[in-house]
Protein backbone atom coordinates (compact mmCIF):
# COMPACT_ATOMS: atom_id res chain seq x y z
CA UNK A 1 0.00 0.00 0.00
CA UNK A 2 1.41 3.45 -0.48
CA UNK A 3 0.33 6.43 1.29
CA UNK A 4 -1.15 8.51 -0.36
CA UNK A 5 -3.40 10.86 1.42
CA UNK A 6 -2.64 12.40 4.48
CA UNK A 7 -5.27 14.28 6.80
CA UNK A 8 -5.00 15.77 9.77
CA UNK A 9 -7.78 17.43 12.19
CA UNK A 10 -8.95 18.43 15.44
CA UNK A 11 -11.83 16.99 16.40
CA UNK A 12 -13.90 16.84 20.06
CA UNK A 13 -13.49 13.85 22.32
CA UNK A 14 -16.06 12.69 24.64
CA UNK A 15 -15.55 15.61 27.56
CA UNK A 16 -15.72 18.38 24.36
CA UNK A 17 -11.76 18.73 24.68
CA UNK A 18 -9.73 18.96 21.67
CA UNK A 19 -7.75 15.85 20.10
CA UNK A 20 -6.39 14.64 16.83
CA UNK A 21 -8.03 12.63 13.95
CA UNK A 22 -5.60 11.47 10.98
CA UNK A 23 -6.87 9.84 7.69
CA UNK A 24 -5.07 8.28 5.90
CA UNK A 25 -6.45 7.02 2.05
CA UNK A 26 -9.39 8.18 3.34
CA UNK A 27 -9.20 5.37 6.48
CA UNK A 28 -9.76 7.54 9.66
CA UNK A 29 -8.29 7.08 13.09
CA UNK A 30 -7.89 9.03 16.36
CA UNK A 31 -6.49 9.68 19.62
CA UNK A 32 -7.93 10.00 23.36
CA UNK A 33 -6.91 11.65 25.97
CA UNK A 34 -6.23 11.59 29.87
CA UNK A 35 -7.29 13.11 33.07
CA UNK A 36 -5.78 11.06 35.58
CA UNK A 37 -2.14 11.84 33.71
CA UNK A 38 0.56 9.82 35.27
CA UNK A 39 3.96 12.26 35.78
CA UNK A 40 5.54 9.45 33.83
CA UNK A 41 3.78 9.72 30.75
CA UNK A 42 4.36 10.96 27.15
CA UNK A 43 3.79 14.28 26.47
CA UNK A 44 0.68 14.43 23.82
CA UNK A 45 1.67 16.04 21.49
CA UNK A 46 5.68 17.51 20.24
CA UNK A 47 4.61 21.57 21.01
CA UNK A 48 0.77 21.34 20.93
CA UNK A 49 -1.93 20.02 18.68
CA UNK A 50 -1.70 22.55 16.20
CA UNK A 51 2.02 21.84 15.44
CA UNK A 52 1.53 18.10 15.42
CA UNK A 53 -1.60 18.60 12.89
CA UNK A 54 0.85 21.04 10.73
CA UNK A 55 3.69 18.75 10.91
CA UNK A 56 1.48 15.42 10.10
CA UNK A 57 -0.32 17.16 6.87
CA UNK A 58 3.65 17.96 5.59
CA UNK A 59 4.68 14.49 6.10
CA UNK A 60 5.30 12.90 2.75
CA UNK A 61 5.68 8.61 2.47
CA UNK A 62 7.75 7.43 -0.42
CA UNK A 63 7.89 4.06 0.60
CA UNK A 64 4.87 1.43 1.10
CA UNK A 65 3.52 -0.53 3.68
CA UNK A 66 2.86 -4.62 3.46
CA UNK A 67 2.54 -5.81 6.76
CA UNK A 68 2.45 -4.51 10.66
CA UNK A 69 6.36 -4.74 10.92
CA UNK A 70 6.59 -1.73 8.41
CA UNK A 71 5.52 0.48 11.25
CA UNK A 72 9.48 0.57 11.74
CA UNK A 73 9.41 2.76 8.26
CA UNK A 74 7.09 5.18 9.30
CA UNK A 75 8.70 5.60 12.94
CA UNK A 76 12.23 6.11 11.06
CA UNK A 77 10.75 8.35 8.47
CA UNK A 78 9.48 11.43 11.01
CA UNK A 79 12.40 10.80 12.99
CA UNK A 80 14.68 11.69 10.40
CA UNK A 81 12.03 14.23 9.32
CA UNK A 82 11.77 15.91 12.75
CA UNK A 83 15.47 14.96 13.69
CA UNK A 84 14.07 12.99 16.81
CA UNK A 85 16.45 10.32 18.87
CA UNK A 86 13.45 8.62 19.74
CA UNK A 87 9.95 9.01 17.71
CA UNK A 88 8.02 9.66 20.90
CA UNK A 89 9.47 13.07 20.83
CA UNK A 90 6.89 13.70 18.29
CA UNK A 91 3.89 13.57 20.86
CA UNK A 92 2.14 9.84 21.81
CA UNK A 93 -1.24 10.75 20.63
CA UNK A 94 -0.51 12.74 16.96
CA UNK A 95 1.89 9.05 16.57
CA UNK A 96 -0.55 6.94 17.69
CA UNK A 97 -3.57 8.23 15.72
CA UNK A 98 -1.08 8.33 12.55
CA UNK A 99 -0.04 4.67 12.91
CA UNK A 100 -3.44 3.73 13.37
CA UNK A 101 -4.94 5.50 10.42
CA UNK A 102 -2.09 3.83 8.65
CA UNK A 103 -2.95 -0.16 10.02
CA UNK A 104 -6.50 1.13 8.90
CA UNK A 105 -6.27 1.51 5.21
CA UNK A 106 -3.44 -0.93 4.85
CA UNK A 107 -6.21 -3.35 6.45
CA UNK A 108 -9.11 -1.87 3.75
CA UNK A 109 -6.55 -2.02 1.40
CA UNK A 110 -6.11 -5.77 1.68
CA UNK A 111 -9.59 -6.25 2.79
CA UNK A 112 -9.12 -7.45 6.18
CA UNK A 113 -9.99 -6.65 9.73
CA UNK A 114 -7.71 -4.03 11.23
CA UNK A 115 -7.24 -6.91 14.26
CA UNK A 116 -6.22 -9.57 11.24
CA UNK A 117 -3.44 -7.27 10.77
CA UNK A 118 -1.89 -7.50 14.20
CA UNK A 119 -2.72 -11.34 14.56
CA UNK A 120 -4.46 -13.38 12.29
CA UNK A 121 -4.28 -16.08 14.42
CA UNK A 122 -6.36 -14.42 17.57
CA UNK A 123 -9.16 -16.32 18.96
CA UNK A 124 -9.56 -15.09 22.48
CA UNK A 125 -11.88 -12.37 23.24
CA UNK A 126 -10.84 -10.38 26.26
CA UNK A 127 -13.08 -10.09 29.30
CA UNK A 128 -14.28 -6.64 29.96
CA UNK A 129 -13.38 -4.53 33.19
CA UNK A 130 -16.42 -1.74 33.63
CA UNK A 131 -16.27 1.24 34.97
CA UNK A 132 -19.54 1.52 36.91
CA UNK A 133 -18.78 3.69 39.75
CA UNK A 134 -16.90 6.64 39.93
CA UNK A 135 -14.34 9.08 42.25
CA UNK A 136 -11.38 10.61 42.36
CA UNK A 137 -10.05 12.80 39.47
CA UNK A 138 -12.81 11.73 36.99
CA UNK A 139 -16.33 13.45 39.12
CA UNK A 140 -16.61 16.40 39.24
CA UNK A 141 -17.07 17.66 42.94
CA UNK A 142 -14.01 15.55 44.62
CA UNK A 143 -15.62 16.86 48.52
CA UNK A 144 -18.54 14.45 48.23
CA UNK A 145 -17.09 11.53 45.91
CA UNK A 146 -14.51 8.43 46.71
CA UNK A 147 -11.58 9.21 46.54
CA UNK A 148 -10.90 5.88 44.75
CA UNK A 149 -11.33 6.57 40.92
CA UNK A 150 -13.18 3.60 39.64
CA UNK A 151 -14.98 0.66 40.85
CA UNK A 152 -15.25 -2.11 38.31
CA UNK A 153 -17.04 -4.78 37.27
CA UNK A 154 -14.94 -7.92 36.00
CA UNK A 155 -18.44 -9.83 34.57
CA UNK A 156 -18.79 -13.71 34.59
CA UNK A 157 -20.08 -15.38 31.65
CA UNK A 158 -19.69 -18.12 29.48
CA UNK A 159 -18.82 -15.86 26.39
CA UNK A 160 -18.55 -12.43 25.41
CA UNK A 161 -21.95 -11.42 24.87
CA UNK A 162 -22.62 -13.48 28.22
CA UNK A 163 -20.27 -10.86 30.07
CA UNK A 164 -21.76 -8.04 28.67
CA UNK A 165 -25.08 -8.56 29.75
CA UNK A 166 -24.06 -9.29 32.89
CA UNK A 167 -22.13 -5.95 33.14
CA UNK A 168 -25.22 -4.02 31.98
CA UNK A 169 -27.41 -5.74 34.18
CA UNK A 170 -25.13 -5.27 37.45
CA UNK A 171 -24.61 -1.32 36.21
CA UNK A 172 -28.37 -0.19 36.28
CA UNK A 173 -28.93 -2.10 39.34
CA UNK A 174 -26.02 -0.04 40.98
CA UNK A 175 -27.20 2.83 39.35
CA UNK A 176 -31.01 2.69 40.82
CA UNK A 177 -29.82 1.51 44.18
CA UNK A 178 -27.59 4.10 44.49
CA UNK A 179 -30.22 6.63 43.42
CA UNK A 180 -26.95 8.16 41.28
CA UNK A 181 -28.59 11.25 39.37
CA UNK A 182 -25.38 11.55 37.41
CA UNK A 183 -22.67 10.34 35.42
CA UNK A 184 -19.09 11.04 35.20
CA UNK A 185 -16.58 11.32 31.95
CA UNK A 186 -16.36 7.64 31.59
CA UNK A 187 -20.15 7.00 31.63
CA UNK A 188 -19.61 5.85 35.77
CA UNK A 189 -22.33 6.36 37.90
CA UNK A 190 -21.21 9.67 40.50
CA UNK A 191 -22.33 8.90 44.05
CA UNK A 192 -21.21 10.50 47.78
CA UNK A 193 -21.28 6.92 49.48
CA UNK A 194 -17.58 5.93 50.64
CA UNK A 195 -15.72 3.29 49.20
CA UNK A 196 -16.21 1.09 51.72
CA UNK A 197 -20.04 1.62 51.21
CA UNK A 198 -19.73 1.24 47.35
CA UNK A 199 -17.67 -2.14 47.97
CA UNK A 200 -20.46 -3.44 50.23
CA UNK A 201 -23.13 -2.90 47.60
CA UNK A 202 -21.17 -4.38 44.85
CA UNK A 203 -20.65 -7.62 46.85
CA UNK A 204 -23.96 -8.43 46.41
CA UNK A 205 -23.94 -8.91 42.89
CA UNK A 206 -20.70 -11.14 42.97
CA UNK A 207 -22.31 -13.90 41.32
CA UNK A 208 -22.91 -12.03 38.26
CA UNK A 209 -19.43 -9.88 38.45
CA UNK A 210 -15.89 -9.84 40.59
CA UNK A 211 -15.51 -6.33 41.81
CA UNK A 212 -11.97 -4.38 40.42
CA UNK A 213 -10.91 -0.94 41.41
CA UNK A 214 -9.05 1.56 40.23
CA UNK A 215 -7.49 3.16 42.82
CA UNK A 216 -5.50 5.91 40.98
CA UNK A 217 -3.74 6.54 44.77
CA UNK A 218 -0.87 9.54 43.67
CA UNK A 219 -4.03 11.49 42.86
CA UNK A 220 -4.78 11.30 46.34
CA UNK A 221 -0.99 11.43 47.77
CA UNK A 222 0.81 14.24 49.20
CA UNK A 223 3.57 14.72 51.44
CA UNK A 224 4.16 11.22 52.22
CA UNK A 225 0.22 10.86 52.94
CA UNK A 226 -2.57 9.36 51.54
CA UNK A 227 -5.57 11.49 52.00
CA UNK A 228 -9.01 10.16 52.92
CA UNK A 229 -12.19 11.98 53.74
CA UNK A 230 -11.92 11.01 57.21
CA UNK A 231 -8.54 10.17 57.55
CA UNK A 232 -4.71 9.86 56.11
CA UNK A 233 -2.28 6.81 56.10
CA UNK A 234 0.94 6.68 55.56
CA UNK A 235 2.92 4.19 52.96
CA UNK A 236 2.79 0.99 55.22
CA UNK A 237 -0.47 1.69 56.93
CA UNK A 238 -1.43 2.02 53.03
CA UNK A 239 -0.26 -0.84 52.61
CA UNK A 240 -2.17 -2.79 55.23
CA UNK A 241 -5.72 -1.01 54.07
CA UNK A 242 -5.48 -2.29 50.98
CA UNK A 243 -3.77 -5.60 51.50
CA UNK A 244 -7.39 -5.44 54.27
CA UNK A 245 -9.86 -4.99 51.68
CA UNK A 246 -8.22 -6.82 49.37
CA UNK A 247 -9.29 -9.85 51.93
CA UNK A 248 -12.72 -8.23 53.16
CA UNK A 249 -14.28 -8.35 49.39
CA UNK A 250 -12.34 -10.48 47.82
CA UNK A 251 -11.07 -7.88 45.51
CA UNK A 252 -10.24 -9.47 41.98
CA UNK A 253 -8.08 -6.43 40.56
CA UNK A 254 -6.95 -3.72 41.95
CA UNK A 255 -4.97 -0.86 39.64
CA UNK A 256 -2.32 1.40 41.33
CA UNK A 257 -2.93 0.77 45.01
CA UNK A 258 -0.18 3.12 45.67
CA UNK A 259 1.56 6.29 44.65
CA UNK A 260 3.14 5.80 41.09
CA UNK A 261 7.15 5.95 42.27
CA UNK A 262 6.60 3.02 44.78
CA UNK A 263 7.96 0.11 43.05
CA UNK A 264 9.15 -1.65 46.19
CA UNK A 265 5.72 -1.05 48.03
CA UNK A 266 3.57 -2.37 45.19
CA UNK A 267 5.37 -6.07 46.01
CA UNK A 268 4.13 -5.51 49.16
CA UNK A 269 0.51 -6.01 47.86
CA UNK A 270 -0.74 -9.18 48.44
CA UNK A 271 -0.85 -11.21 44.59
CA UNK A 272 -4.05 -13.43 45.22
CA UNK A 273 -5.63 -10.16 43.13
CA UNK A 274 -4.92 -8.72 40.04
CA UNK A 275 -2.00 -5.89 41.26
CA UNK A 276 -1.79 -3.82 38.30
CA UNK A 277 0.50 -0.78 36.87
CA UNK A 278 -1.07 2.39 35.04
CA UNK A 279 0.49 5.40 37.16
CA UNK A 280 3.18 3.42 37.91
CA UNK A 281 4.16 1.85 34.20
CA UNK A 282 2.55 4.43 31.97
CA UNK A 283 2.95 2.25 29.15
CA UNK A 284 6.74 2.49 29.13
CA UNK A 285 8.70 -0.62 28.30
CA UNK A 286 11.34 0.41 30.71
CA UNK A 287 9.15 0.92 33.62
CA UNK A 288 7.58 -2.16 32.61
CA UNK A 289 10.87 -3.43 33.03
CA UNK A 290 11.34 -2.10 36.67
CA UNK A 291 8.30 -3.15 37.94
CA UNK A 292 9.22 -6.83 36.60
CA UNK A 293 12.60 -6.18 38.34
CA UNK A 294 10.56 -5.34 41.71
CA UNK A 295 8.18 -7.51 41.52
CA UNK A 296 5.58 -4.83 41.64
CA UNK A 297 2.77 -6.35 39.25
CA UNK A 298 1.37 -9.57 37.99
CA UNK A 299 -1.24 -7.00 35.66
CA UNK A 300 -0.64 -4.02 33.56
CA UNK A 301 -2.72 -1.22 32.15
CA UNK A 302 -2.03 -0.67 28.13
CA UNK A 303 -3.18 2.63 26.80
CA UNK A 304 -1.80 2.85 23.03
CA UNK A 305 -1.92 6.56 23.21
CA UNK A 306 0.20 7.11 25.95
CA UNK A 307 3.18 5.57 24.25
CA UNK A 308 2.45 6.26 20.28
CA UNK A 309 4.63 3.71 19.14
CA UNK A 310 2.42 0.42 18.20
CA UNK A 311 5.21 -1.06 17.44
CA UNK A 312 6.60 -0.33 21.22
CA UNK A 313 3.24 -1.56 22.42
CA UNK A 314 3.58 -4.65 20.59
CA UNK A 315 7.18 -5.51 22.33
CA UNK A 316 5.54 -4.15 26.11
CA UNK A 317 2.94 -7.53 24.99
CA UNK A 318 5.20 -9.56 24.46
CA UNK A 319 7.29 -9.21 27.38
CA UNK A 320 4.04 -9.17 30.04
CA UNK A 321 3.49 -12.49 28.45
CA UNK A 322 7.17 -13.38 28.81
CA UNK A 323 6.64 -12.67 32.49
CA UNK A 324 3.33 -13.95 33.53
CA UNK A 325 1.85 -10.16 33.48
CA UNK A 326 -1.97 -9.90 32.63
CA UNK A 327 -2.01 -7.57 30.06
CA UNK A 328 -5.60 -5.01 29.87
CA UNK A 329 -5.83 -2.99 26.85
CA UNK A 330 -6.88 0.50 28.39
CA UNK A 331 -9.27 3.46 26.73
CA UNK A 332 -8.73 7.26 28.63
CA UNK A 333 -11.57 9.38 30.37
CA UNK A 334 -11.86 11.61 27.02
CA UNK A 335 -12.50 9.31 24.11
CA UNK A 336 -13.66 9.60 20.57
CA UNK A 337 -16.04 7.65 18.71
CA UNK A 338 -13.15 5.41 17.12
CA UNK A 339 -13.47 1.77 18.03
CA UNK A 340 -10.00 0.36 16.78
CA UNK A 341 -9.23 0.10 20.96
CA UNK A 342 -11.55 -3.37 20.06
CA UNK A 343 -8.98 -4.55 17.02
CA UNK A 344 -6.14 -3.73 19.34
CA UNK A 345 -7.30 -5.38 22.14
CA UNK A 346 -8.25 -8.86 20.31
CA UNK A 347 -5.45 -8.30 17.45
CA UNK A 348 -2.85 -8.31 20.61
CA UNK A 349 -4.46 -11.32 22.15
CA UNK A 350 -5.15 -8.60 25.60
CA UNK A 351 -6.43 -10.46 28.67
CA UNK A 352 -9.02 -7.62 29.70
CA UNK A 353 -9.85 -4.34 28.21
CA UNK A 354 -10.98 -1.66 29.98
CA UNK A 355 -13.33 0.79 28.18
CA UNK A 356 -15.90 1.54 30.36
CA UNK A 357 -19.90 0.36 29.92
CA UNK A 358 -22.32 2.82 29.54
CA UNK A 359 -22.71 5.99 26.49
CA UNK A 360 -21.68 5.99 23.15
CA UNK A 361 -18.26 6.46 23.42
CA UNK A 362 -17.59 3.36 25.54
CA UNK A 363 -20.32 0.81 23.60
CA UNK A 364 -18.67 0.91 19.69
CA UNK A 365 -15.87 -0.56 21.44
CA UNK A 366 -17.84 -3.58 23.31
CA UNK A 367 -20.08 -3.76 20.20
CA UNK A 368 -16.80 -4.28 18.33
CA UNK A 369 -15.97 -6.71 20.36
CA UNK A 370 -19.14 -8.27 20.25
CA UNK A 371 -19.30 -8.74 16.43
CA UNK A 372 -15.76 -9.81 16.34
CA UNK A 373 -16.95 -12.98 18.54
CA UNK A 374 -19.71 -13.45 15.93
CA UNK A 375 -17.02 -12.97 13.35
CA UNK A 376 -15.01 -15.93 14.65
CA UNK A 377 -17.12 -18.27 15.52
C1 LIG B 1 -7.14 5.44 34.21
C2 LIG B 1 -7.68 6.21 33.01
C3 LIG B 1 -8.81 5.53 32.28
P1 LIG B 1 -7.36 8.70 32.39
O1 LIG B 1 -6.68 6.05 35.17
O2 LIG B 1 -7.08 4.22 34.19
O3 LIG B 1 -9.85 5.11 33.07
O4 LIG B 1 -7.96 7.52 33.32
O5 LIG B 1 -7.72 8.39 30.99
O6 LIG B 1 -8.00 9.96 32.91
O7 LIG B 1 -5.88 8.71 32.59
MG1 LIG C 1 -5.77 4.03 36.01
Amino acid sequence: MHIKEVYARKIKDSRGEETIEVSINRSKASSPSGKSKGTHETPSYYQNLDWNIKAINLLKFDFSIQEFQDLKKVEDHISKVCDFSDVKSFGANALFALESAILKALARSKKKQLWQIIDPRARKIPTPLGNAIGGGAHSEDFAIHPVFQEFLLVPKGKKFKDKLRNMNEVYYKLGGLLKAKSKNDEGAWQCGQSEEEILDLLSKFKFKARIGLDIAASSFYKNGKYHYHEFDLDAIEQIKYINNLIEKYDLFYVEDPLNEEDFIGFKKIKKRSLICGDDLTVTHLERLKKAIFFDSVNAMIIKPNQNGSLLEVSEIFKICKENGIKTILSHRSGETLDSALADYAFGFQADYIKCGISTKWREVKLSRLAEIEQQIK
